[in-house]
């Protein structure tokens, strides 16, 4: 009970320094990511608009400033752009804007060394953990063309790198075989799964960073993490409105983002699902999110960016599969968990769903032959 009382002032302290004058205000938990943590802050009846509270994870983000540099960064880049991408105009489109604190700070920096934040609540929206049909897919890669398409033109000298390391497989593959050396020697049958798939697969991890080396792909402004619960829709059109949770934005290959878009959209069971065996990429979902993709984002998509698309597609599911397979072996220190196996079992979906992509590799090829 005190805790609780404790925890509840301490926010309406923190949510104060961001304009909540009124206290009480209610705040609740709200979303589901696996990093930050966000609260929702209604201030009390007329005493302003609703906000987002977050509180960002500092053992991800070392450097939290730099992940507000760079928003500020994509914002101002934002503003100074007057005409939307053809496909979007006539739509509504929104930005998670940074809220500033009395002192006209985008964070606040608690006592305890908490970083805080506050964003914008974009209201009459709603995101989704899985997507329904194809046009709710077709809306998907509309947001993420559209998204790409605005920042098109933002010099990524003027971004900085928030996670060094960030989608780049072969790191990921190296540090998970440091961690398994040390593994437990009575593995379950699952980790035994995990660990005899990632060893028959290995040789799909290099495919990106051998493409950026031999210059064949050119680093640009990338979310960085545009799974479908980081899309808005509209509330009542359905229609997606923008795209939020930007503190991986940074240089990076436009497949990291294509390919996480993907893997995210087309897996109907979601990635919290227990049926792991189940999972299955859908190319129909998969044609209709390519398809709205590159409604809007054809214009600046090159050969060699359509000849990677398949492989990053089963790249992204394998390496977050990866991801969370390591995590789930060095105790669960990465990703938020609320049980212990819960990345295990994130992870056999991921892992299963590359299985599925590599099955439908050969489709996934013709596809993207046809669309070009
Ligand atoms: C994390 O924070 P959230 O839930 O949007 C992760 C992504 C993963 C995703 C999987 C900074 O994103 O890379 O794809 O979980 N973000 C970071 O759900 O590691
Ligand atoms: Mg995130």
């Amino acid at each position: 009970m005190t805790v609780q009382v404790q925890q509840t002032d301490y926010l309406q302290d923190v949510a104060a320094r961001f304009g909540a004058a009124s206290r009480p205000a209610d705040i609740q938990e709200y979303g589901s990511g696996n990093i930050n943590k966000t609260f929702l802050v209604t201030p009390a009846d007329g005493q302003g608009e609703p906000f987002l509270l977050q509180r960002l994870n500092t053992r991800v983000f070392q450097q939290p400033d730099r992940v507000m540099r760079n928003i500020r960064s994509v914002m101002r880049h934002l503003e100074k752009r007057s005409v939307p991408p053809a496909p979007a105009a006539g739509r509504r489109w929104e930005v998670p804007h940074v809220l500033l604190t009395g002192e006209g700070l985008d964070h606040w920096l608690a006592s305890d060394g908490s970083y805080w934040r506050a964003l914008r609540f974009i209201g009459q929206s709603q995101t989704i953990d899985a997507v329904r049909d194809p046009d709710q897919a077709r809306e998907v890669g509309f947001a993420l063309g559209t998204f790409h398409s605005l920042l098109s033109d933002l010099p990524i000298s003027e971004l900085t790198d928030t996670l060094p390391g960030f989608h780049i497989a072969p790191e990921y593959l190296a540090r998970y075989d440091a961690v398994a050396r040390s593994a437990s020697a009575r593995p379950s049958a699952e980790e035994t799964w995990c660990s005899q798939f990632i060893a028959q697969h290995r040789d799909w991890v290099p495919v990106l960073e051998d493409a950026r080396e031999r210059g064949l792909l050119r680093l640009r402004p990338i979310h960085g993490d545009p799974k479908v619960n980081n899309i808005l829709f509209d509330a009542t059109t359905g229609q997606a409105i923008g795209m939020i949770d930007l503190d991986t934005i940074k240089p990076g290959l436009a497949q990291y983002d294509i390919g996480d878009c993907l893997r995210s959209s087309c897996n109907p069971d979601g990635e919290e699902t227990e049926r792991w065996q189940n999972v299955r990429f859908d190319p129909v979902l998969g044609r209709a999110v390519l398809e709205g993709y590159l409604a809007v984002a054809r214009g600046f998509f090159d050969a060699a960016d359509f000849d990677f698309l398949p492989a990053s597609v089963r790249l992204i599911a394998f390496e977050l599969g990866l991801r969370f397979f390591t995590d789930h072996l060095e105790g669960d220190v990465y990703f938020k968990v609320t049980r212990r196996g819960q990345n295990l079992a994130r992870a056999l979906v991921q892992l299963s769903l590359a299985r599925s992509i590599d099955d439908r590799l050969e489709d996934l090829r013709a596809l993207v032959r046809e669309l070009r």
